[in-house]
C-alpha cells in the first residue's frame, strides 16, 4: 500500500537512532514504532502532530523549543519515551521547505497573493460562470477568498453545491495547489470541455483554496514549518489548529489543551475566523458532498474522527464507496478518520455531523511540500477525484427511489416512490405528495397514499397534463423534505400517437 512505502523523500544520512529525547532546537521528523494503538492515542492526545502512519510506525512532528513552551513540549516528550523504537527522520524541518523559497515566488507553488490574484482573474475573464467572494476575515485581517463556479445569480438557485478546500494546515502547500487546479479546469475547460460544461453549468462549486492564509504567509515568508492560524495568546504563543476548533464534538480527543500546542483546539469550539467562516457557509449552502485537503500521507478519509465509533452502517457504506472510488482515481488508501487514532473538532466531522454532507479529508502525497516536479501528477489526478465527486454525489444519501414510468395515457401515469428508511430511519413518513407542474405553467399536488399493507411505499396518479413532477412529504421535524433535492422528474411521452 502507497503510505508503506519507504520514504524515499527523505535523506538516509539523517536516519538514526534518537539520542536523548531533549527537547530539539529546532522542529524535527520522527518515526516511531508501536506496540498499542493506547500509546498512539496518548501521542495524539499530547498535542504532538502525527502525520503518518504504517502498520506499527508512525510519524510524527516534534516542534522546535522556540514554538512550544516547556511545558508543552514536556508532555510530548513524556509520551515519546514510550516509545522504545524511534528515528529522527528529519533534523530540521525548516530546511525542507528552503528549496522552494529559494525559488523565486516559491516556483510552482502559489503565494497567497498568488492565488488569490488567480481567482480574482478568472471571476474577471469569466464573468459568467465564476465570481469570488470572501467568507471570512482572519485574525490579521485577511480575506479568505472563494471562487464560486456555476450558474450566477437567480440562475444558481436549486443546484447541488459542492464545497473544496485547502490550507487548513499552514506548512501544507500542496493543498492549496489541488483546489486552484479544479477552479482551472472548470473555467478553462468550460468552453472546450462538454463534460466539464455539463457539470459547470448544472452545479454550484465552492472553491477556497487557502482556509487558513495568515498561518500560509506565515509558513511562506518567515521561515517556519507552521501548522496552525495565527491568533496571539496572551502568553506571547500563537496558533489555535483550525482543524481541531470545528464545533461539532469540540473538545475531546486527539486535541491539546495549550494554546502553544500544535494541535490546540482553541477556546472554544469555532472561536477561530477559519472554522466559523466554514460554518456559516456550510449552513447557508447545505453542500451535497466537500473534500478538505491536506497533506501528508496519501488518504482519503471520512468520519468519525472524534471517535472510533462508526456511522450508522448504511450510510458508511456509502462513504466507503466513493472514499474508494475516489482513492482508485488518485491511487490513495480508504479509511475511517479515526483508524489510526481519534482527534476531535475536525473538519469533516462537523460537515457531515451537522450539516449531512458527505465530506472527505484527502491527504495528498508523501512529504509536507513535494517537490516541483510531483505536484502535476498529484494535482491531476487528485482533480480528477474531485470530478468524480462532482459528477456522481449530489445526492448522497437518497431519501427515496422511484422509477419514472415509460408512457403516459390519456388518463396519466402511475408514480410509485418507496421510502429509503435504511438511510433515514428517523423519518416516520405517513403520507408523501407528488407536486407538478402542467404545460400552462401551473403547480399542482397530489397526495400518493401508501401502498395496502406497505409503510414505506406510496403510489398514485398523475393526469396527463403533467409535465415535470418531484415528491415532498413533511419530517419528523416538520420541514418539507422535497426529493430528488435539486431536479424534477420528467414526465413519461404519451403512448400511441404520442402528443
Ligand atoms: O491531524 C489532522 O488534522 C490531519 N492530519 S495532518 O497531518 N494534515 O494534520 C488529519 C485529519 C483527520 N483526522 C484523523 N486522522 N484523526
Ligand atoms: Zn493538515
Amino acid at each position: 500500500m502507497n503510505h508503506l512505502r519507504p520514504l524515499l523523500g527523505w535523506s538516509l544520512s539523517l536516519l538514526l537512532l534518537a539520542p536523548a529525547l531533549d527537547a530539539s532546537p529546532a522542529a524535527q521528523l520522527l518515526r516511531v514504532y508501536y506496540n498499542s494503538k493506547a500509546d498512539v492515542r496518548a501521542l495524539a492526545n499530547s498535542g504532538a502532530d502525527i502525520v503518518r502512519h504504517g502498520d506499527k510506525w508512525l510519524e510524527v512532528v516534534v516542534p522546535s523549543d522556540d514554538e512550544v513552551s516547556t511545558q508543552a513540549a514536556a508532555e510530548i516528550q513524556r509520551v515519546l519515551a514510550r516509545f522504545d523504537k524511534r528515528e529522527v527522520l528529519v533534523k530540521d524541518l525548516d530546511t525542507l521547505l528552503d528549496p522552494f523559497r529559494a525559488a523565486p515566488d516559491l516556483g510552482v507553488y502559489h503565494t497567497v497573493k498568488e492565488a488569490h490574484d488567480e481567482l480574482a482573474e478568472y471571476a474577471a475573464k469569466y464573468p459568467e460562470i465564476c465570481r469570488t467572494e470572501s467568507i471570512g476575515k482572519t485574525f490579521e485581517g485577511r480575506d479568505i477568498e472563494a471562487l464560486i463556479v456555476g450558474p450566477q445569480g437567480a440562475k444558481a438557485a436549486g443546484k447541488p453545491r459542492f464545497l473544496f478546500c485547502g490550507a487548513h494546515h499552514s506548512r501544507e502547500w500542496i493543498s492549496i495547489e489541488v483546489p486552484l487546479a479544479l477552479a482551472k479546469k472548470l473555467v478553462t475547460g468550460y468552453a472546450t470541455d462538454p463534460a466539464v460544461k455539463a457539470l459547470v453549468d448544472s452545479r454550484v462549486t465552492w472553491i477556497v483554496p487557502i482556509l487558513n492564509p495568515d498561518g500560509v504567509t506565515h509558513s511562506q515568508t518567515q521561515y517556519k514549518m507552521w501548522r496552525k492560524n495565527r491568533r496571539k495568546h496572551a502568553n506571547n504563543s500563537f496558533g489555535v489548529d483550525p482543524n481541531r476548533n470545528y464545533g461539532y464534538k469540540w473538545g475531546g480527543a486527539g486535541a491539546s489543551t495549550w494554546p502553544d500546542s500544535d494541535t490546540y483546539r482553541g477556546a472554544s469550539g469555532f472561536s477561530e475566523a477559519e472554522t466559523s467562516a466554514i460554518r456559516d457557509l456550510a449552513r447557508r449552502e447545505k453542500f451535497a458532498a466537500d473534500i478538505s485537503f491536506h497533506s501528508y500521507s496519501e488518504l482519503v478519509m471520512w468520519p468519525w474522527s472524534y471517535s472510533e465509533e462508526h456511522i450508522a452502517a448504511p450510510r458508511e457504506a456509502i462513504f466507503k464507496k466513493y472514499a474508494q472510488a475516489m482513492a482508485e482515481l488518485n491511487g490513495y488508501t480508504a479509511e475511517k478518520s479515526s483508524d489510526l487514532y481519534p482527534s476531535s473538532g475536525d473538519y469533516d466531522d462537523f460537515m457531515y455531523g451537522e450539516t449531512g454532507a458527505l465530506s472527505f479529508t484527502i491527504e495528498l502525497g508523501q512529504t509536507f511540500v513535494p517537490s516541483e516536479s510531483e505536484v502535476p501528477e498529484i494535482t491531476e489526478k487528485n482533480v480528477a477525484a474531485c470530478m468524480f465527486m462532482l459528477k456522481n454525489c449530489e445526492d448522497p444519501f437518497p431519501r427515496m427511489a422511484h422509477n419514472p414510468p415509460a408512457a403516459s395515457e390519456p388518463s396519466g401515469f402511475p408514480v410509485e416512490v418507496s421510502l429509503n428508511r435504511e438511510l433515514w430511519p428517523d423519518e416516520n413518513v405517513s403520507s408523501v405528495s407528488a407536486v407538478y407542474t402542467t404545460t400552462d405553467g401551473a403547480i399542482q399536488s397530489t397526495d400518493l397514499p401508501a401502498v395496502a399493507g406497505q409503510t414505506t411505499i406510496f403510489s398514485g396518479n398523475l393526469p396527463a397534463a403533467a409535465r415535470t413532477y418531484h415528491f415532498e412529504y413533511t419530517s419528523a421535524k416538520g420541514e418539507t423534505v422535497r426529493w430528488p433535492p435539486y431536479r424534477d422528474f420528467e414526465a413519461p411521452p404519451a403512448s400511441g400517437k404520442g402528443r
